[in-house]
């Protein structure tokens, strides 16, 4: 088999990919590890930045957004006895809009044209710097090889492609923390995500519809989600949320998913080794508090999509040549975001720590400049910045 553009893995990054390369007149095949429905139910993401939005909808893949997303104007801030909002639309003309990962890749996979291989195993990179090609054993057992002019790592964080490339440089940083995430049949209580600092640890309320919450619990890491009761999660929520607080109520329901996520920063460089280009969470893993990873994934492939079409219809490297540097600017950027809403909002016991978590969460509520930094970064900068 021959294509322009071998891409591995279908998640956000891989179908937006092969999208705009259709776009661009570019052919691709997108080759997967796990089957169509596993990839579709996984639950992930849950806010698109500005620029995502305008991105997805300059594709063609804004419609269900615009129809069934929720569009947030911004967040609220919480720690015991205070609630502040910040409104990003006033601060800097910018917004997000709630609108779940799963949403998003149902929307790739409805607008999908390339081939697509599901249920695929040993995928093997080859000849990433002359005439690359992949290997794969199909689902029915059979060996394939795919000859392409250019490999799109779009594997994820535990597949092979950030592996190709050689002596790439990695920045890892793990946090003594998780996120217990569950899903509840029961209307938000809440109009806007409530971002929560408390003495026993950080928690967010968050929603997929007006009838699905989404909410989180900080809990040491390698906390088993069968150990807690669904009473004592929604106990403990309302405890951090500021139940009773000013009258405002956490209403409880049924909890239909429950998960632990562990939360780390991870940065490899470069985004690409000759004919293999990384993008998405092959390349980076920022920690959920900011909201980050998948708006991160479509800024990568906003500025691949563009260089690959240049380099493989104009014959024009310029654009690929910068895409990794290009990348790592809004990469860093994010990294850093995330990490600073992580160690701003998550207790550590320290004393200390905690003094200077809420002095910075009282500067933040309390000072535009404060605020508008935040929702600056939380909105999302323009792709390209
Ligand atoms: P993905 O991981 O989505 O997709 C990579 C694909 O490559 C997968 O389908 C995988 O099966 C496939 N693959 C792997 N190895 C392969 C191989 N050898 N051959 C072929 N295919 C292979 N982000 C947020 O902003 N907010 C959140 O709340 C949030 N929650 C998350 C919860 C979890 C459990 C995880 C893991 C991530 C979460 N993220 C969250 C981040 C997430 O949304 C990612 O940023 C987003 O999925 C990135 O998209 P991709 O880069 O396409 O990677
Ligand atoms: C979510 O709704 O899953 C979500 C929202 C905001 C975050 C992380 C996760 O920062």
């Amino acid at each position: 088999m021959r294509t322009q553009v071998a891409i591995i893995g279908a998640g956000p990054a891989g179908l937006l990919l092969s999208h705009l390369l259709a776009q661009g007149g570019v052919s691709s095949v997108v080759l997967e590890t796990r089957s169509e429905e596993y990839v579709a139910a996984r639950i992930r993401a849950g806010i698109l930045e500005h620029s995502s939005v305008e991105l997805l909808e300059s594709a063609g893949l804004g419609d269900r957004i615009r129809k069934e997303g929720d569009h947030h104007r911004g967040i609220y801030l919480q720690w015991p006895g205070e609630r502040h909002h910040l409104d990003f639309v006033n601060l800097v003309g910018r917004s997000v809009w709630v609108y779940g990962q799963t949403e998003v890749q149902k929307d790739l996979v409805a607008a999908r044209t390339a081939e697509t291989y599901y249920d695929i195993s040993d995928t093997s990179l080859h000849d990433v710097s002359d005439k690359p090609f992949v290997t794969f054993t199909d689902k029915s057992g059979k060996s394939q090889r795919l000859d392409c002019d250019v490999i799109a790592g779009c594997d994820g964080s535990f597949g092979p492609s950030r592996h190709a490339v050689p002596a790439a440089k990695v920045f890892e940083k793990t946090y003594p923390y998780s996120w217990f995430g569950i899903l509840a049949d029961v209307a938000p209580s809440t109009d806007e995500l409530i971002y929560a600092w408390h003495p026993n640890g950080f928690a967010l309320h968050s929603m997929r519809s007006a009838t699905v919450s989404r909410l989180y619990l900080q809990v040491p890491n390698g906390t088993d989600p069968e150990s807690w009761s669904d009473d004592r999660i929604w106990e403990e929520l309302a405890t951090r949320l500021g139940h009773g607080q000013n009258g405002w109520k956490l209403t409880p329901g049924p909890i239909t998913d429950k998960s632990v996520l562990p939360m780390r920063s991870y940065v490899q460089t470069p985004m690409r080794h000759g004919n293999l280009y990384l993008a998405g969470d092959a390349a980076h893993i920022v920690p959920p508090t900011g909201a980050k990873g998948l708006n991160l994934a479509i800024a990568d492939v906003a500025l691949l999509s563009k260089a690959l079409i240049a380099l493989i219809n104009e014959k024009n490297p310029a654009l690929a040549d910068r895409y990794s540097d290009d990348a790592q600017r809004r990469v860093w950027r994010c990294t850093h975001f995330s990490w600073w809403m992580t160690t701003m909002l998550h207790t550590s016991g320290d004393p200390f720590d905690a003094e200077l978590q809420l002095s910075q969460l009282r500067w933040v509520a309390n000072s535009e400049a404060g605020a508008t930094g935040l929702a600056e970064n939380y909105a999302g900068l323009p792709i390209g910045y």
